[in-house]
This record gives structure tokens, sequence and C-alpha cells, in this order.
């Protein structure tokens, strides 16, 4: 045998030797990434080969990602969203802005975004030569409509809202800043990669309406990210972009002369079935009421963790929207670097400086039991 080459049994050694260094998700208190449900896993597995950049050669794939964008369209109000599986918030966010951007004749364009927003705007602002002009938060961590209203001029294309923010779960005002959008004749972005598959599933306050607005219900929205491989439950990479008609993507849409279809309004051009594939099986396998029960357990388990903190006095800079709590607790990064010396991986919030976990269904009841446990030693002997 060549000496380059290895056999199977050794590469399969190398490999679970390198798995075993990952961290496992069950002390992950940081990500909005989890296990994804094994019917995702069985799924793209069977569809690891497919390219949909090129749907020609794979008509039941395209015909899989149609269904996928379908279902996200219906759970999100709008029947006929058109749009695309991406790889995950930042490209999802990059297209719309790019959509809104080719839409718009400005030569010197700008997006008003919340100070809350994900770096993936400060990616997009670089790429596509936006202005990317950050509003103040009020005191519940929403954005300002006062500060965004302040910041938007005759060369600003479009406005973000997010529905679940990255570091506070909170969700922004998406009808006052769809009335705003539309009184300014300017694009509504909802950035909801985190928040879309939560929001609508939260345990219903008021009979069967939500008290969340954030989707295509409100007129202004004109584009909404959301993705399957966060509280979707799906496979790495997996994002959705859904616009609010079919002229938005075809803002996006470039010639491919030598492929089996004859535009593309995609990011990239080869790009797994996979993702669609998997997104579609856990979507029709747990249905509404799978993700209603992934939800409400996630949120009966942040519930309690805030509580069992607020024993130990700490309080939380806002009361948990969704499963994502940021803490005010005295030193953040210090609590951080102690923790992760009794194992447990949280992250930092930027302004206000607090700890942030995020509680993924990947976490059980015992763990956070324990982690409150060392959280309020943590903090007792800071
Ligand atoms: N929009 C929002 C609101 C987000 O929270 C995120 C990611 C994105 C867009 C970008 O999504 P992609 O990373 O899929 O492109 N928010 C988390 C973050 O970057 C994601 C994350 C996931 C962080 C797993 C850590 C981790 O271990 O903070």
């Amino acid at each position: 045998m060549n000496r380059d080459c290895m056999d199977e049994k050794a590469i399969e050694s190398i490999l679970n030797d390198l798995k075993s260094e990952d961290t496992p998700y069950e002390r992950v208190l940081s990500s909005m990434c989890t296990y994804p449900h094994p019917i995702a896993v069985k799924a793209c597995t069977q569809f690891i080969g497919t390219n949909l950049g090129d749907p020609g050669l794979f008509a039941g794939t395209a015909e899989i990602e149609r269904e996928v964008v379908r279902m996200m369209g219906a759970l999100f109000n709008n029947p006929d969203a058109h749009g695309y599986i991406t790889t995950g918030g930042t490209e999802s966010n990059i297209q719309a802005m790019h959509a809104i951007r080719n839409a718009c004749k400005n030569t010197a364009p700008n997006i008003i975004v919340p100070e809350s927003a994900h770096f993936s705007f400060d990616k997009l602002g670089d790429l596509l030569g936006l202005d990317v002009r950050k509003a103040d938060l009020d005191s519940d961590l929403k954005v300002d409509l006062g500060s965004v209203e302040s910041l938007i001029n005759k060369d600003t294309v479009g406005i973000v809202g997010i529905a679940g923010t990255t570091e506070f779960g909170q969700i922004d005002p998406i009808r006052e800043l769809s009335e705003l959008a539309m009184s300014k004749g300017v694009f509504l972005h909802v950035d909801a990669a985190f928040g879309g598959f939560v929001i609508p599933f939260l345990p219903k306050a008021h009979g069967h309406v939500s008290e969340f607005e954030f989707d295509f219900a409100i007129p202004g929205v004109t584009s909404l990210a959301s993705d399957p491989h966060k509280m979707g439950f799906s496979v790495i990479p997996s994002g959705g972009l859904l616009f609010r008609d079919h002229s938005y993507l075809s803002r996006l849409s470039v010639d491919t002369p030598y492929l089996t279809v004859t535009s593309q309004q995609t990011l990239t051009g080869t790009r797994s079935g996979a993702s669609a594939a998997a997104a579609y099986a856990v979507f029709k396998y747990l249905g509404r009421a799978g993700y209603e029960k992934i939800v409400g357990r996630c949120m009966e388990l942040t519930r309690e963790l805030v509580a069992r903190a607020r024993e130990f006095n700490i309080k939380p800079l806002i009361d948990p929207v969704m499963n994502v709590v940021a803490l005010d607790v005295p030193d953040a990064d210090l609590a951080r670097s102690e923790l992760k010396k009794r194992g447990w991986i949280v992250s930092t919030t930027r302004e206000p400086r607090a700890l942030r976990l995020v509680v993924m269904p990947h976490l059980t009841r015992e763990n956070m039991l324990m982690f409150t446990d060392d959280l309020g030693e943590v903090v007792k002997n800071g």
C-alpha cells in the first residue's frame, strides 16, 4: 500500500480520538445549536450527495426544498413566501440585505439595525457596501423606536428588527418598526434566526393568540430569517430565508448558462440538499405539537433556572422572553471563567455586560440544578 494511504480502521480511530476532544453539549449553555433530531440525521445522510446548485439534476430534492419553504411560509403566516435554504442566519441576513440593496438605486445606501444585532450585519455591511447604522436599545433591551427614526435619512434602504436577540432573547417591536418602515417607504427584514422556531411555539398566554407578533402577518415585514439548525432541531448548516413574494428573490438572479436551470438566486453555488431533507424530515415528524413540547420544556427549565438564581440574589436583566437569559452578576467575565473551571461553558453579553445562558434542549433538569448550585457558589465567592 502507498505510504500516504491509511486503512479504514486507522482513519476511524484517529477521527474518534479527535472527536473526543470536542465539548459534548450537555454542559454547554453558550450555544444556540444542539444535537440534531435523529430523523434529521437520517435524512441528512440519505441526501448527503445531492446538489441543489443544479436542481434540474435533483428534481426530488428540489421539490423537498420547495416544500420546506412552503412549510416555513405557513409557520410565518405567508403561504406565498419565496426563499431558499441557506447555510444559516449569516447567509440569510446577507442575502436579505443584498436583495434590498439591489432594489434601491442609492449610491451610498445605509440600513438601520438595533445595537443588539448579530455580528453578521457587520460582515454584510462590509461585503455589500452598506453603511450599518446602529440604533440604541430601550430599558427593556428592545430597539428604541425614536433612535431608529432619528437614524433614517434619504439613503436608508432598510430597517432590521430582531425576533430573539442573540444576547438577551428579546423581541423588538416589529409592528411599530413595520409602521415606521411603511411610512418611510423602506424594507423591513426580521432576523428570527433563533426566535423563529421558538416564538410560534411559546405557551400561549391568551388562548391561541401568541402575544408576540414578529412575522409576515405584519404588513411591512418584507423578509425573514429563521434557522432550522438552531431551535429547529435540524442539522448544521441550515438556515431559512423567506421573502414576502417572488419579486425580492428575482433581484438576486444571475444567469447560469451551463446549468440545468438558467438562473440562480443563492449566494453559494453548489449546496447540499441534505439541509433541506433534514429540515423536511424533522418538521414533518415533530409537527407543531412536537415543537411546542420542546419549547415548553426549555421555557420551564429557563424559568426554574432564573428562580433558583434569584434565590442567590442574582437577577436577570429582563424577565426571560425565550430560552435565553442574561444574568446580572457583579463580574460576568470572572464568573464565566470560574464556571469553566467547574466544567460549564457559558458566555457573556457585550453591553450591558452580563452572564449569558442559552437553555437548549440538550440541558437536562439535573444539569440545570447542578449548574445553578455552582453559579451560586461562584458568585458568592467572587
Ligand atoms: N442572527 C441571530 C439573531 C443569531 O443569534 C445568529 C447566531 C445569527 C443571526 C447568525 O447565524 P449563523 O451563525 O447560523 O450564521 N447566533 C449565535 C452566535 O453567533 C450562534 C451560535 C451558535 C453561537 C453556536 C455559538 C454557538 O456555539 O452567537
